[in-house]
């Protein structure tokens, strides 16, 4: 398989496939496209009907948007379990990745992911307020609900732990408290070795895209 990707420090829906497939050993070939750039503009035209990533390629079909590549991945290997066997888990795990892929527009527009910045402060109006308390409850009521079955989100692995990655990203990047009964699952997935290979290219990647680039302190004058 081939999965089309967008720059790690930028790219919130390449982020969740990439790191499902990582987390869980599933081969693919990346091809990183750039964002911003005519590189990207010339290229993503053959992979994707969009001009958007993520696209995975698996011989000759073509998945675009990161929904339809986690449910392709869900059929094609059923023994991960990648949505919760119980019904109602499954139903309430839907539910959840559904809200994120569909809402949240404000988070997306004003907080940016920005993987390798920290220390960002952003004047948060309302919406986005109500946006970062509906996550803070999503992420209460999983981990208070599913603690017992393990430290992922649902209990064991599933698609919601991909999904909700990224808002981790952005609420460490903001400065945004994350509540102690969810600390431990954002440490957990912070702490995985797909994780910690998708920061740390983030780091290496030397393009900046200023549009991303939100909440940077003032410089302080040397002089004063
Ligand atoms: N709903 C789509 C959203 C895809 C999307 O917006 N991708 C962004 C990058 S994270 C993109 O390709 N933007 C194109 C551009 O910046 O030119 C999904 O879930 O895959």
């Amino acid at each position: 398989m081939i999965l089309v990707t967008g720059n790690k420090n930028y790219s919130p829906w390449s982020l969740g496939p990439w790191f499902l497939m990582t987390h869980l050993g599933i081969e693919f070939e990346e091809i990183c496209l750039p964002l911003k750039t005519e590189a990207f503009d010339a290229n993503i035209r053959d992979h994707s009907p969009t001009n958007k990533v993520p696209v995975l390629k698996d011989a000759d079909r073509v998945i675009w948007d990161s929904m339809a590549i986690f449910e392709y991945l869900a059929e094609k290997y059923p023994q991960h379990d990648l949505w919760p066997r119980e019904r109602n888990a499954r139903a309430f795990s839907r539910s959840i990745c559904a809200e994120m892929h569909s809402g949240f527009r404000s988070i997306s527009h004003f907080l940016p992911m920005n993987c390798r910045a920290r220390n960002r402060s952003v004047q948060l109006d309302s919406a986005t307020l109500k946006e970062i308390a509906r996550v803070q409850a999503i992420w209460h009521l999983c981990r208070s609900r599913w603690d017992d079955l393990g430290p992922w989100l649902m209990g064991q692995f599933s698609i919601a732990d991909a999904v909700f990655l990224p808002m981790v990203i952005r609420f460490i990047t903001y400065g945004i408290g994350i509540s102690r009964i969810a600390q431990g699952w954002t440490e957990y997935i912070l702490s995985t070795p797909a994780c910690e290979a998708w920061l740390a290219a983030a780091r290496d990647e030397s393009h900046s895209i200023l549009l991303y680039e939100k909440g940077m302190q003032p410089r302080r004058d040397s002089s004063t």
